[in-house]
């Protein structure tokens, strides 16, 4: 999978994007799929190109073949985000919901370091809970869960070897339905 994703980073090198409200980011990020998420200062949404106008590439098969196994519908991913951590970046508590039907789950892999991962409720004001993702866990936010909170507090570094350089890759499967 890893040589995979080594193959779509070529085709749709990572970014390091700003939010809308100007801050950079620390993950870095691409996509593979017909439509990838990015974030500008223009916003959040899906689009059907990288920011250098190329097209995304397809979705390895390898990770389709994760998505067919858990996802528990026919229906394929639109979207594979490819989130590169370096052992200093984080992602904060939010929300996927920038897609148009949230019936279908968001499904996660993990690869190289451990993660710090906070899950809470469909509101802010429910408490978290948290747990360490490890290389090749896969985790399903479907049903009661698709729209819980949640994020990445911190990368435990050299808690893998299954990067040369370290870091974590996590992707993140959806279904898009632009509203
Ligand atoms: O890195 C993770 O495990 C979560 C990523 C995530 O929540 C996202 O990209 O929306
Ligand atoms: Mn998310």
């Amino acid at each position: 999978m890893v040589a995979a994703l080594r193959a779509v980073v070529a085709a749709a090198p990572l970014v390091q994007p700003v939010t809308p409200g100007g801050r950079q980011m620390s993950v870095r990020m691409t996509a593979a799929g017909r439509l990838g998420w990015v974030s500008d200062r223009q916003g959040y949404r899906y689009q059907d190109r990288h920011p250098s106008g190329a097209p995304w590439p397809a979705i390895p098969d390898e990770v389709l073949a994760v998505w067919r196994r858990v996802a528990g519908t026919p229906r394929d991913p639109d979207c594979c985000l490819v989130n590169y951590y370096d052992t200093a970046a984080r992602m904060g508590l939010h929300q996927d919901r920038d897609e148009g039907d949230f019936s279908f789950p968001v499904v996660s892999i993990s690869l190289g370091d451990q993660a710090l991962f906070r899950l809470g409720g469909q509101s802010r004001a429910e408490g978290t809970q948290s747990f360490w993702l490890s290389s090749g866990d896969v985790l399903v936010l479907g049903g009661a869960s698709r729209l819980a909170w949640h994020g990445i507090d911190r990368v435990r570094p050299g808690s893998s070897t299954l990067l040369p350089r370290g870091g974590r890759i996590n992707l993140t499967l959806r279904v898009v339905d632009l509203p």
